[in-house]
């Protein structure tokens, strides 16, 4: 077994220093945490003088383009961009699955992995903090020791609202138990920085394109409970996808619907992919329940409260009921 070295915040830092040519990978199925954190580390190796580009195996959801506005259109990778790179790092993304298509392509060159999931399978040197809420919340920790270091002279802006967006993601608009009182003390110091918190929440969270909507409320008919409605999920077969012309961007809110609903404990979203064969599956819990473990048996993972992972199965009621029985197995009733 390979084994690879954790770092240190201040080896982070020199490392980060080094001027090499960069390329910025993040987990597909993107989300505000993955694409923040990545193009606020492009801005920080712009400010030091240092190339940087991102890149991940999917184009993004169209509601996070806001967040890349200006610095680069597209972040597919094209087929010679690999040679143009001295170092690669990745942000957010705890697996190599996660990494699709892009992993195959560069998993021997990724150099550094900087990360927040307690549940991963480390793929290069690392800087790894689950205690922190998200990635974007250790990158704003690397450019405040960059200012100390004398490396940075300020938080360049574009750190700001990408930091903000990064950390406002992943805990929820700051309403999930990741968000400590620290979580809250960064969101005031970016506020205080110049971070446009009404309008990245608004972009984040109030703004839904009409497709969303169509899913959502399709969603929404199809919930379903069990355990005395301890447990709740959505299922969502591709036919009905295709039927209201919806993207895989557009079905990330159903875990919501059925987190929402009064009494649950458990919530999941099942999706099935475009092949029929597989099934996407999102977990949440309310309690001290550890989804991630439950994930962890198909193959994926995340955090205690919040994981996900692809299930195999001939049907979308097969894929349902592999799922439930691994939770009701360690239920306590
Ligand atoms: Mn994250």
């Amino acid at each position: 077994m390979e084994s690879f070295k954790r770092l240190s915040l201040d080896e982070l830092c020199f490392s980060i220093c080094e001027s090499k040519r960069t390329l910025i990978i993040f987990h597909i199925r993107s989300d505000a945490d993955a694409v923040g954190s990545a193009f606020a580390l492009r801005d920080i190796f712009r400010v030091l003088g240092i190339p940087a580009y991102c890149a991940c195996a999917d184009e993004l959801p169209e509601r996070l383009q806001f967040l890349t506005d200006g610095v680069q259109g597209s972040v597919l990778l094209e087929e010679d961009m690999r040679l143009d790179c001295e170092r690669i790092i990745s942000v957010d993304s705890a697996n190599p699955v996660q990494l699709g298509a892009l992993f195959n392509r560069l998993h021997k060159d990724i150099d550094l992995m900087i990360d927040h999931h307690s549940s991963g399978t480390p793929y290069a040197d690392n800087y790894i903090d689950p205690n922190a809420s998200s990635t974007g919340e250790i990158i704003y920790r690397v450019a405040n020791r960059l200012i100390e270091l004398g490396a940075l002279d300020s938080i360049p802006p574009r750190v700001i609202s990408c930091v903000f967006a990064a950390v406002s993601s992943d805990t929820g608009g700051f309403r999930f138990s990741n968000a400590t009182p620290d979580t809250y003390r960064l969101a005031a110091e970016l506020i205080e920085l110049g971070a446009d918190h009404a309008e990245i929440s608004r972009q984040l969270f109030d703004c839904k394109s009409y497709t969303q909507i169509q899913v959502e409320g399709e969603g929404a008919r199809r919930l379903k409970t069990i355990a005395d409605g301890r447990v709740a999920w959505i299922s969502f077969p591709y036919s009905l996808q295709q039927e209201l012309g919806a993207q895989s961007e557009h079905l990330g809110t159903l875990i919501d619907i059925a987190r929402s609903l009064e009494g649950v404990e458990i919530a999941l979203a099942i999706r099935e992919n475009a092949d029929r064969a597989t099934y996407r599956v999102s977990m949440r819990s309310a309690t001290d329940f550890d989804v991630s473990y439950v994930c962890a048996r198909f193959g994926g993972g995340g955090h205690k409260s919040a994981s996900g992972c692809t299930v195999t199965a001939s049907n979308i009621q097969e894929a349902e009921q592999k799922v439930l029985a691994e939770i009701v197995k360690r239920f306590d009733k």
